[in-house]
C-alpha cells in the first residue's frame, strides 16, 4: 500500500485509521475522503490531503483515485445498526450502493478494497456461541442484510474479476476519540463517558446481552494486517471472524467499579437495541483470521478498562478546562 483512499474518514473509525496509516506509511498520501458537514478538522486537517468523496457519487471517487494515484480504498461509509433499522433505504444506498461504486472504481483502476464487515451480518439462526467463520448468515436487520450483500459483492468482484478485495468482521468497537453514532453496541462506550463524569449510567441493554466487543487500537491494527496479508495463505477473503473480548452489561459494569467504586448502573431498555442485540451471536470463533494471517488481540476486558478510563479522565478533564477558559474569555 503506498497510497490510500479513506471514505468515512471522519467517522468513529476513520479519523482514528486515517491518523494510524498515515503513521504507518509516512511515504505514500493517505487522502481523508470526507463528505459535506462532516469536514475534517485539527490534526486530521493538517497531517495529509483531504478530499470531498461521497460514496454514492462514482465520479467522486473515480477523480480522487485517479488525482493521488491511490492503490487501496478504505471503504468505512456506512450506518450503523439502530440508524440503519431508522433509515434503511438510506442504509441500502449507502453500504450497498456505496461499495458497488468503490468496487466499479477499484476494478477500473486496480486499486484493493478493504470494507468493514460485521457481527451484525450475523441472524437469529445463526449459532450463537462460539459463531463458526462459514455458518449461517441470515441477518434480521437492514444494517445486516448490507453486510451479507457487502460480503458476497466484494468476493464477486475478487473471483470475477481480479479486484483485491478483503475485510473483517467487527464486534462492537470501544475508543475514547472518537464517538461511536446509533450502533447497538455503543452502550459500551457510553458507560466508560458515564462513569468517568461521576454519572450514573442508564443502560440500553438488559443483563446477560452478550456480544463481542474489541478495543480501538486491535481494530486498527486487524485493518491495517488484512490488508498486508500473504494473499497465497488466504482461504476466506470477505469476510473474517475477528474478537477480542465477549461480556453482557453486568461484566462492563463490574469490571469499572474496580477502579471507580462508587460508581453506579441501572437499566432502562431501549426495544430497539434490544431486539438487534438479541439477534446477534453472542461470542465469534476467530479462528480462520488467526490461522491464515495470524490475528491476535492485545487488549481484553480488564486492559482495556484501564487504558480507556485512564485516556478519558485526560480528555474530558482537557475538555472542561478549555470550556471553563472560553467561558472566562467571552
Ligand atoms: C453496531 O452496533 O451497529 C456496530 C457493529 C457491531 O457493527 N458497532
Amino acid at each position: 500500500m503506498k497510497n490510500i483512499l479513506l471514505i468515512g474518514a471522519t467517522g468513529q473509525i476513520g479519523s482514528e485509521l486515517t491518523m494510524r496509516l498515515r503513521e504507518e506509511y509516512p511515504s505514500g498520501q493517505v487522502v481523508a475522503g470526507y463528505i459535506s458537514g462532516a469536514e475534517p478538522k485539527g490534526e486530521l486537517l493538517e497531517s495529509g490531503p483531504s478530499a470531498m468523496v461521497d460514496i454514492t457519487n462514482a465520479g467522486q471517487i473515480a477523480s480522487a483515485v485517479k488525482k493521488y494515484n491511490i492503490d487501496t480504498i478504505y471503504n468505512l461509509a456506512a450506518l450503523l445498526s439502530a440508524v440503519a433499522e431508522k433509515r434503511p433505504q438510506l442504509a441500502w444506498n449507502v453500504g450497498v450502493g456505496g461499495l458497488y461504486n468503490v468496487l466499479e472504481v477499484a476494478r477500473e483502476n486496480n486499486c484493493a478494497v478493504f470494507t468493514p464487515s460485521s457481527i451484525g451480518s450475523f441472524g437469529p439462526n445463526t449459532p450463537r456461541i462460539k459463531t463458526p467463520q462459514d455458518t449461517v448468515q441470515r441477518p434480521t436487520t437492514m444494517y445486516g442484510v448490507t453486510k451479507v450483500t457487502g460480503e458476497l459483492l466484494s468476493d464477486y468482484y475478487a473471483s470475477r474479476f481480479g479486484v483485491d478485495t478483503r475485510s473483517v468482521r467487527f464486534p462492537g468497537l470501544i475508543s475514547y476519540v472518537a464517538p461511536p453514532g446509533g450502533g447497538t453496541t455503543d452502550y459500551a462506550v457510553d458507560i466508560y463517558y458515564a462513569a468517568c463524569k461521576g454519572e450514573k449510567f442508564f443502560c440500553p441493554l438488559k443483563p446477560g446481552t452478550f456480544m463481542d466487543m474489541m478495543y480501538m487500537p486491535d481494530a486498527l491494527r486487524a485493518a491495517i494486517e488484512i490488508m498486508e496479508a500473504d494473499p497465497s495463505k488466504l482461504v476466506h477473503r470477505n469476510s473474517f471472524n475477528i474478537t477480542a473480548m465477549s461480556f453482557d452489561p453486568e461484566m462492563i459494569y463490574a469490571k469499572i467499579k474496580e477502579f471507580i467504586p462508587d460508581f453506579q448502573m441501572d437499566y432502562k431498555l431501549d426495544p430497539l437495541r434490544q431486539s438487534i442485540a438479541d439477534s446477534w451471536p453472542d461470542s465469534l470463533d476467530d479462528t480462520c483470521a488467526r490461522e491464515e494471517w495470524g490475528w491476535k488481540p492485545r487488549f481484553d476486558l480488564d486492559f482495556m478498562t484501564k487504558d480507556m478510563l485512564a485516556h478519558l479522565s485526560v480528555k474530558l478533564k482537557k475538555e472542561t478546562k478549555e470550556k471553563v477558559s472560553s467561558v472566562c474569555t467571552t
